[in-house]
């Protein structure tokens, strides 16, 4: 199923992301990986023909493409040095950092870039072999910033959309990366650039009219550019979501309660359970939360026999360096405050560095009185969505950090704090934790019907919409 350069193949529309909806394992056999953009995407990428072009998630396998089930997925070769440099390197050591408020020092290496610009112009030959003539291919995120030009300078008959999922950072600090001319070039080849939040997508307008000679095209209403060449390139925000509906009713499941009621046993009976959900990542504030929940019991505004925290803490990213250096301080931090408050028997703080299955996952949601979200930065954060959708029941309280895109559109019904004002932090938590049912109930009301109505098909139709696909 290879095609010459230039020749288009046969799928109508195609999603180009770092990863495949299904990874390899060591013996070649293929491993489901959902997320939640398969679930939004699929039906769509299923009715026109759609192909998936990606990396299947282990160094140095080539395998051949195939076709499950009516999905064309296109596995893109990434070598272990590429891994070290393109993935961990340039994306994860370089933007990441970058992208969120230089919360850590971006490492900035040529031959990490060099390594960028390798592997973008591959996944841009696979995405060019895959698409039909006039057909639609979807990019994804910032490991992929160059493939939208590239693909355009391949195969100038095609739709191009990007999205970003994570944060557009402000031009002074967008301005350190050595590259930035050719990332805004590299992204401008699309004809629709997607960001989380308007402060994003007004980031790179901002970035894009002073790097290049993009103009603002204000018949528009103000959200188009016109390109250098001339063309129109629609640059929104396209918030992501959540799969709503499903977890609304997985949360209803009886189930659900039982496990959610065995939970709260197992913790101690305790009055209030508060809980995080996060890749460990340093970008989440895990530490800020660990930190001012251990003030609030310091100070008694909370009854450290009374309270617990779970923090699930899903190992991510261990071979980058600052990862390894916020595991130790997170760990450091459960240790002291678990040393200080605990009795024999009941730790303050449950700690979990393990991924938990999903169903297990929703029955935390429902058991917690309050969840707390507060990264330093986040392009969306969909905990925050995923805990709104599984309260039904209208119980539960959100402390949400101020800099997540979900801030956006959870401002109303949440608790929402400035991560860096430790105090505040401390006094939302314990504003959240004894709010009254009524209160309590109205707040979870405004915020369950926002995550229902704006659930993540929506934003796959909306998206694909603004790029002239109709659903
Ligand atoms: C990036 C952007 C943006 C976590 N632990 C477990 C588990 N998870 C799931 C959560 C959630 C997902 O992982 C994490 O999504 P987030 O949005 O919170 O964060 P990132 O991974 O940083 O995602 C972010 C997102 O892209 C989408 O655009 O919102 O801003 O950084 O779905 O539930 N799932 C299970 N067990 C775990 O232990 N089953």
């Amino acid at each position: 199923m290879t095609h010459a350069e230039g020749a288009p193949g046969s799928s109508d529309l195609v999603v180009v992301a770092n990863r495949l909806p299904l990874d390899i394992d060591e013996d070649g056999g293929w491993q489901r990986s959902p997320g939640g953009l398969v679930t939004a995407l699929e039906p769509t990428l299923r009715a026109r023909e759609g192909a998936w072009v990606g990396w299947p998630g282990r160094p140095d396998v080539d395998p051949e493409p195939f076709d499950d089930d009516g999905l064309a997925i296109r596995p893109v070769s990434i070598s272990a040095d590429e891994v070290a440099e393109y993935y961990e390197g340039f994306a994860n050591a370089t933007l990441w950092p970058l992208y969120h408020d230089v919360v850590a020092t971006p490492r900035f290496e040529r031959s990490w870039w060099e390594a960028y610009r390798r592997v973008n112009e591959r996944f841009a030959d696979a995405a060019a072999q895959a698409a039909a003539e006039g057909a639609t291919v979807w990019v994804q995120d910032y490991q992929l910033q160059l493939v939208p030009h590239l693909l355009r300078r391949r195969r100038p008959d095609l739709r191009i959309g990007f999205f970003l999922h994570i944060p557009f950072p402000p031009p002074e600090l967008f301005d350190q990366l050595p590259w930035r001319d050719a990332v805004v070039e590299g992204l401008l080849g699309a004809d629709v650039i997607g960001f989380q939040t308007a402060g994003g997508a007004e980031n790179f307008r901002r970035v894009a009219t002073r790097l290049t000679h993009a103009e603002a095209a204000p018949e528009t209403g103000g959200d188009h550019l016109t390109a250098p060449d001339g063309r129109t390139v629609g640059v929104a925000a396209h918030p992501i979501s959540v799969d709503a509906s499903q977890l609304d009713e997985m949360a209803r499941d009886p189930e659900t309660a039982t496990r959610a009621e065995a939970l709260r046993h197992e913790l101690g009976d305790p009055r209030t359970v508060l809980l995080g959900v996060d890749r460990l990542d340093y970008t989440k504030g895990i530490d800020v939360r660990l930190r001012a929940f251990a003030e609030v019991l310091g100070d008694g505004r909370l009854d450290r026999a009374e309270t617990v925290l779970v923090q699930v803490a899903t190992p991510s990213r261990e071979h980058v360096e600052h990862y390894a250096e916020m595991r130790d301080v997170v760990e450091r931090t459960v240790g002291r405050v678990n040393g200080e408050y605990a009795t024999i028997g009941r730790p303050v703080i449950h700690y979990l560095h393990q991924g938990i299955p999903h169903e297990e996952l929703v029955s935390f949601y429902r058991c917690a009185d309050v969840m707390l979200v507060t990264p330093y930065r986040d392009g969306m954060n969909l905990v925050a969505k995923e805990y709104v959708a599984s309260r039904p029941d209208g119980g539960g309280a959100l402390v949400l950090s101020e800099f997540t895109g979900a801030a956006d559109e959870l401002g109303d019904g949440s608790y929402l704090v400035n991560p860096h004002d430790l105090h505040a932090v401390g006094d939302a938590i314990v504003a959240a934790a004894s709010q009254d049912p009524q209160e309590a109930r109205r707040r979870m009301g405004l915020l369950h019907a926002q995550v229902l109505e704006h659930d993540v098909e929506r934003w796959a139709a909306g998206f694909l919409a603004a790029l002239g696909v109709g659903s």
